[in-house]
């Protein structure tokens, strides 16, 4: 192989990202299930961990019924952009139509983590900014990456142990 075939090689290795993904309105656990289910049939992305389930109060303004939330783990050679299109166009395919900011829905897909990448775009921050206060997040995602980078040498495991909330935050069990 040349230097060259080694070099494309690479570029195309899949980068190991995290989702978080939440719902609390209707069937919540179905909504869950069909967002993985069309996440890991998408072209260029393969789900290779799921957290367990976890009931969380509403964080946030706005009063509403508890979440379902989840954390998965997913390699994928989409570009940090293509991926968020993707998570979007799931949301839109589940029924979500966009609510109020903060408000209920009937499912959440939102890209936490692009490997070591950061981007700052408008549309899109990596790591995702505010992951280290909202312990409906980091609960799920310590338990499937500890080692998870959330931005300034701060691991998953390290971030949980100054959250707060983190007594709202319940696995669900069976
Ligand atoms: N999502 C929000 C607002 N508040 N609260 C919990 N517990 N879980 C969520 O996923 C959530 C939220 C907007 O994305
Ligand atoms: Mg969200
Ligand atoms: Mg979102």
């Amino acid at each position: 192989m040349t230097s060259e075939n080694i070099i494309s090689a690479s570029a195309n290795a899949p980068t190991r990202c995290a989702l978080g993904l939440g719902s609390n309105i209707g069937d919540t656990l179905a909504h869950l299930e069909k967002a993985l289910e069309l996440l890991d049939a998408s072209d260029g992305i393969n789900v290779v961990a799921r957290s367990s389930d976890y009931k969380t109060p509403p964080w946030g303004p706005v009063p509403q019924d508890d979440f379902r939330n989840i954390c998965v783990l997913v390699d994928t050679v989409l570009s940090p952009h293509a991926l968020l299109k993707r998570c979007l166009s799931i949301e839109t395919e589940l029924g979500r139509v966009r609510e109020i900011r903060w408000g209920p829905r009937t499912i959440d897909v939102d890209v936490l983590i692009y490997g070591s990448e950061t981007v700052s775009d408008p549309d899109l921050e990596l790591p995702h900014p505010r992951m280290s206060e909202r312990a409906f997040v980091l609960i799920p995602l310590a338990e499937i990456w500890p080692d998870a980078p959330l931005g300034a040498g701060v691991t998953a495991a390290e971030a949980l142990k100054t959250c707060p909330d983190q007594d709202g935050v319940v696995k669900i069990v069976g």
